[in-house]
């Protein structure tokens, strides 16, 4: 416990992603928040893992994470000012014993807690854990065309996914499991939290209509890849309508032949819609 925390790589990476999230301009003023499973092991070399700044309640059960640490953005923090304080604006977080609270580590120096989203993040990282052990990230920001299909296209999820598998020949490869799509649910909430949480055991994306996208993955390039892939796919749907609709398009059988060069398998089902 010598070394100091702002040069931990799992702050970079935070200070990254959330840099790049802003610049993109997928994180105006509070929106956005990240989460980032960390292992014990990559954690006490920066702190005193017995030293706890403050113990924070959470409104939901998290047992099944109990002992676990997380770096997590904090509510209402700006991701464009990250980078200049990442003190104030990150926290590393560790769910205690009962599952009931979480134990502050490091940050949120103003008094502040974790993101508003923490039941979303939290029960994703549960949901995903159960289906692959090595997921380690959860993200959610408002991806702007992204968020703009979801007021112009069909909410119908393999209807949604062939559309953007359709726009980018890379997107197939990319998500071949597809997108989620939620009704429209209130932010922060239980709810939205479970019903993220349930379809991310089929999907590491998950749209929230009029509100943004969720993406789960094992590292930061992986979960920023996937936002960054299905997010350009519907830029160019946009541009696409705008410039007067698909005259053409990627054929079902060039798609099949795409999964089979690339050895994925599209969720069954979402080919043919
Ligand atoms: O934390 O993006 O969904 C700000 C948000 C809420
Ligand atoms: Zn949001």
């Amino acid at each position: 416990m010598n070394k100091n925390i702002l040069d931990a790589p799992f702050i970079k990476e935070m200070i990254e992603v959330t840099t790049n999230l802003y610049n993109h301009g997928w994180d105006e003023r509070n929106g956005g928040n990240v989460s980032y499973l960390l292992d014990k092991s990559e954690v006490i070399d920066y702190l005193d893992p017995t030293k706890i700044v403050r113990n924070i309640p959470i409104p939901f059960d998290g047992e099944d994470l109990k002992g676990r640490y997380f770096v997590v953005t904090g509510s209402g923090k700006y991701f464009k000012n990250v980078q200049n304080d990442p003190a104030c604006n990150l926290g590393v977080i560790r769910v205690a014993e009962d599952g009931q609270s979480v134990d502050l580590l490091w940050g949120y120096t103003d008094g502040g807690v974790p993101t508003s989203e923490l039941p979303s993040h939290l029960m994703t990282h549960i949901s995903r854990l159960s289906v692959d052990p090595t997921n380690r990230i959860v993200m959610h920001c408002h991806a702007t065309h992204l968020l703009a299909m979801t007021f112009s296209h069909e909410l119908d999820e393999k209807k949604f996914t062939k559309t953007l598998w359709q726009m980018c020949t890379e997107c197939l490869v990319v998500f071949p499991e597809g997108v989620s799509i939620l009704p429209w649910l209130i932010p922060g909430s239980i709810e939205i939290g479970k019903a993220t949480a349930e379809k991310m055991k089929t999907t590491r994306l998950v749209i929230w209509p009029q509100h943004g996208v969720y993406g789960a993955g094992r590292n930061m390039d992986e979960v920023y890849g996937l936002i960054e892939t299905a997010e350009k796919a519907a830029q160019v749907y946009t541009y696409v309508m705008a410039q007067g609709g698909i005259k053409q398009t990627l054929s079902v059988e060039n798609l099949q032949r795409l999964a089979d060069a690339f050895g994925v398998i599209p969720r069954a089902g979402y080919l043919n819609e």
